[in-house]
């Protein structure tokens, strides 16, 4: 729980119904011991974490990220893997193109400017499939592409069975870019 007056934020992408569901059926015939699945509709790729803001804060986050001019990307999902810390199972990507880093820089650089604090750490592009699993059996590893058109901000309140997530407001990327809007 965060205090009132307080929202937990993060930047993300976050796949259409069908890519999404993609990714669902890919997760769905891991074997994996002890973890917990995420469902089809919480699948999501975390850009920029932010944490624990006031939430007079967002009005600034959000024009930080509308002003942005970036080109849409394609990711590819061809690993899957298992970090101990978290028994977090995941899907990624070999190659990352170039415009989903120089997205994240370019969104870490905006929370900088904001004076909001940011990860220092490489862009680790991952979906979380499962938590707390503490063995991933040998698996084929992922066929799913996201056609990334747009990215988005996203409010996340813990709650006893896991984190929901609302999706705060849209921006679009490419050629639609600076028309953000709101969902
Ligand atoms: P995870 O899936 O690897 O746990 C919402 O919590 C999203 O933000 C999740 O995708 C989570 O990544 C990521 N996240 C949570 N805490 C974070 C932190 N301190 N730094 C970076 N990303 C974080």
């Amino acid at each position: 729980m965060v205090a009132s007056g307080v929202e937990r934020l993060f930047f993300a992408l976050w796949p259409s119904a069908t890519e999404g569901q993609a990714m669902a059926a890919y997760a769905a015939h891991l074997e994996c011991r002890h973890g917990r699945r995420i469902t089809g509709d919480r699948l999501h790729l975390t850009l920029a974490f932010i944490g624990a803001v006031e939430r007079t804060r967002r009005p600034a986050i959000e024009a930080m990220a509308a002003a942005l001019r970036m080109p849409g990307f394609v990711l590819h999902f061809d690993r899957v893997g298992l970090w101990r810390r978290g028994g977090i199972v995941w899907a990624g990507c070999s190659g990352v193109p170039a415009s989903a880093e120089a997205l994240v820089a370019t969104l870490r650089h905006g929370l900088g400017t904001l004076g909001l604090p940011f990860e220092r750490r490489a862009f680790r592009p991952h979906v979380t499939l499962f938590r707390r699993a503490s063995a991933l059996e040998r698996a084929a590893p992922p066929a799913v592409a996201w056609r990334c058109r747009a990215f988005v901000l996203v409010g996340s309140e813990l709650d006893p069975v896991g984190a929901r997530y609302r999706v705060l407001r849209r921006f679009a990327l490419g050629s639609e870019a600076g028309t953000a809007y709101s969902d």
